[in-house]
């Protein structure tokens, strides 16, 4: 097969139609209001409030500080049991606030923390577990729940797949003591860069403001030692654009995920993850497959060259391990993260955006088919 004329990425960024941004624009460009706190930022808020049901919601530049300032606003410290499969960045904000990462395996299906193991890791240091909503997989959260209650433990997600994911009719904002959402430019619904925190305890509010904003109290006081992590105007106004076209958006990723899903189910060493009950509302951002080398005929890095080279650009989203990144390698970790281990050998994501036509999908399928092939008849 050809190779597509143009490369086919693992996304590209939605985007409203450029009429409505230059129309928000003037408004900002007449307000001369441009950053700390203005109101197309006041407005973006108050949609999410609405979206999310619930006024616990606080705005950041990305996604990374946001974690990061909720987990200090928390007040968390000691240990906290995480996932090893997952973006460097959860780990990185909890680095940054001097708590050790006891890293536990993950569940083979959705590859989400595995209860049974995040029980098994608590000892009289830990404080909370942070989880995350993979790929906008829900966590298994009634379970986490319930061991983050009996042994006194804060409960915190990083929901930054996992915008306009619902569980049993209720956000997945909801569940849990705080998740963290990525707005970032590569995410189904986003501000450019961007994040955001919603939370249950609605005391948090004024500190994470405080901290967002160098700690000011007024002109004159500085409360805390806070940074620079404020949401400006341009990334409000892209957010509050982008939330009108959040059920096309997934309608038309849906849309590509089936198609995925009917083209690459009967080849030979693809798995893809099943599908979810029907208490899910998934936003379909990514579409992870595992390669199983021996049946597939070759491995997951030859068929993620051989996809290059057809100018595909899949990723191996998240390999390596966290653990595995050098500056990480000297936490000692109990676990053997077996799964996790197995699962980063083997994952792949493939390109999934609203532009993606379904001529594309089939012949990104095809390719896949034809690149599995033409290993058989090398072998
Ligand atoms: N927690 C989790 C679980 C996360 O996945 C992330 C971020 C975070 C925390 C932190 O949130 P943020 O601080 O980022 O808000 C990307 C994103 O930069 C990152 O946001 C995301 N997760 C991660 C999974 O993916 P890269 O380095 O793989 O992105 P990049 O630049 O290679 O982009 C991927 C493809 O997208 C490109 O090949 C082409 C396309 N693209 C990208 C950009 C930025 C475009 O077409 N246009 C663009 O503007 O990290």
């Amino acid at each position: 097969m050809e190779p597509f004329k143009n490369p086919v990425y693992v996304t590209r960024p939605c985007l409203p139609p450029i009429e409505e941004f230059a129309a928000g624009l003037r408004e900002i460009w007449d307000s001369r209001w441009l950053t700390n706190n203005g109101p197309v930022l006041q407005r973006f808020c108050g949609q999410l409030s609405n979206y999310l049901e619930t006024d616990n919601v606080c705005l950041f530049n990305n996604g990374t500080l946001a974690l990061q300032l909720g987990l200090q606003g928390m007040g968390i410290s000691g240990e906290v049991i995480t996932t090893p499969f997952t973006f460097v960045a959860t780990t990185h904000a909890l680095y940054w606030n001097k708590i050790r990462p006891v890293f536990v395996d993950i569940e083979p299906d959705y590859y989400t923390l595995d209860p049974e193991k995040v029980e098994k890791a608590i000892t009289p240091w830990t404080t909370a577990i942070l989880a995350v909503h993979v790929f906008g997989y829900p966590c298994r959260v009634r379970e986490l729940a319930d061991i983050a209650r009996r042994h006194n433990l804060k409960l915190i997600y990083d929901a930054a797949h996992a915008f306009g994911v619902e569980l049993d009719g209720r956000s997945i904002a909801l569940y849990g003591d705080m998740s963290m959402f990525s707005f970032h430019a590569t995410k189904l619904f986003h501000t450019l860069e961007g994040g955001m925190l919603a939370f249950q305890d609605a005391g948090l509010k004024q500190n994470l403001d405080y901290l967002k904003n160098f700690g000011f109290k007024n002109e004159v006081e500085v409360v805390m030692p806070g940074t620079n992590a404020k949401m400006n105007e341009l990334q409000a106004l892209m957010g509050t654009l982008m939330l009108k076209y959040m059920d096309d958006l997934i309608e038309k990723r849906y849309a590509i995920q089936e198609l995925y899903r009917e083209r690459l189910t009967a080849v030979p060493g693809i798995h893809i993850p099943p599908r979810l009950p029907d208490s899910v509302r998934y936003n379909y951002e990514y579409v992870p497959i595992e390669v199983a080398e021996a049946e597939f005929g070759m491995s997951r890095d030859r068929l993620y060259e051989e996809l290059k080279r057809h100018n595909v650009y899949a990723r191996r989203y998240f390999y390596p391990l966290v653990p595995d990144f050098a500056c990480y390698r000297h936490v000692q970790t109990r676990d053997p993260l077996t799964v996790a281990r197995g699962v980063a050998e083997r994952i792949l994501t493939l390109p999934t955006y609203n532009e993606l036509s379904e001529e594309d999908v089939e012949r990104i399928c095809l390719c896949i088919r034809e690149i599995r092939a033409s290993a058989g008849s090398k072998a």
